[in-house]
């Protein structure tokens, strides 16, 4: 008698603890699908630092799989990028992010479902914004997943028990997040949210490594994942609430990074002149499709770069990325 007591107690707690919209194909939810036509933009920009293939086992090394650029512009599940337990990826876009109606942008991974239960293979992030690029603010998240005993690599999770974690929904559906949340945020200006950061949750449900949610739960992801694609696979973030008023023109400003000419053809060579370190440049078009540029010299304070074929006519920009700011200027390919 007892132990149906304790057991009846179990199965209320786990129907009590299914609090959140579930899984795309098992009943409402507001995942966003990667071809909405609310989506008005992708991230243009990608900075990703590796975790580790398993946080506990440090000679394993780090998740290696993807690029960087795996995680720029649409949606689409075969190019991704894996972060690794605890690695991160900045993500930057041409116009900032603002907090229009509803959900204000939304993180895509590669989840998928797990036979017909609403359960599918997911791995989990905590998701954090900026408009400053250096104080960054954490989305209040939940995790009711039990956390008594650990995911293991191939454990599934349950959509209904998680919110404001990104990798909830399958693959090319996207985790929407409110801004609306955080506009009390001192710090914040959640109309002008320049910088998106994706952090893995590292999943593991005991020791110092553990990792909880805004309601001090311990978080439960599968853990371990031993392989160069582990932790979070980042696929792509589509911003549904621009501020187009802010953006390029603020960002084309900097006195100090200068670039001749702004009027070029295509295989000719632009300059850019600067004292600040030049870490590396991107070219920009408006459609948000960028292509790295190889420098092809270096003297004293120009950097030269070669404009090459795949660049795009009409007005574009040039992305340049210094040790502490990213400078977009204009420049028209004939
Ligand atoms: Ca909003
Ligand atoms: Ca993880």
């Amino acid at each position: 008698m007892k132990k149906q007591i304790i057991l009846l107690f179990i199965l209320s707690k786990l129907t009590l603890s299914a609090q959140f919209l579930p899984q795309v194909g098992f009943g409402t939810n507001d995942a966003i699908q990667k071809d909405d036509a609310k989506i008005k933009a992708w991230a243009t920009g990608c900075t990703v630092v590796r975790g580790w293939i398993n946080i506990m086992n440090k000679s394993l090394g780090k998740a290696s799989f993807g690029t960087e650029s795996n995680a720029i512009g649409v949606a689409g599940g075969s190019t991704l990028v894996s972060l690794g337990d605890s690695g991160t990826a900045i993500l930057t876009f041409v116009k900032p992010i603002k907090n229009g109606i509803g959900a204000d942008f939304a993180v895509f991974e590669n989840a998928f479902l797990f036979e017909n239960a609403g359960l599918a293979f997911m791995e989990l992030a905590f998701v954090e914004v900026s408009s400053d690029g250096n104080n960054y603010f954490r989305f209040p998240s939940e995790s009711n997943t039990d956390f008594s005993s650990q995911l293991n690599g191939f454990g599934y999770l349950d959509a209904s028990k998680i919110n404001n974690l990104a990798g909830k929904y399958i693959n090319n559906y996207g985790t929407p997040f409110d801004l609306e949340e955080l506009k009390t945020v001192v710090g914040l200006d959640v109309d002008n949210i320049t910088h998106v950061k994706i952090i893995d949750v590292i999943g593991i449900v005991t020791g110092n490594k553990s990792q909880k949610d805004s309601k001090n739960q311990i978080i439960n992801d599968p853990f371990p994942t031993p392989f160069t694609t582990c932790g979070f696979d980042l696929d792509a973030v589509g911003v549904l609430n621009e501020n187009i008023l802010n953006g390029i023109s603020d960002f084309s400003y900097s006195d100090d990074v200068k670039i001749f000419p702004s009027l070029i053809n295509k295989n000719e060579i632009i300059t850019i002149n600067t004292k600040k370190n030049i870490q590396k440049i991107e070219f920009l078009n408006l459609m948000g499709f960028t292509i790295p540029l190889d420098l092809l010299n270096k003297i004293q304070n120009n950097y030269q770069y070669s404009i090459n074929e795949n660049c795009t006519k009409g007005m574009n920009f040039i992305k340049i990325y210094t040790d502490n700011q990213i400078v977009l200027k204009k420049i028209i390919i004939e």
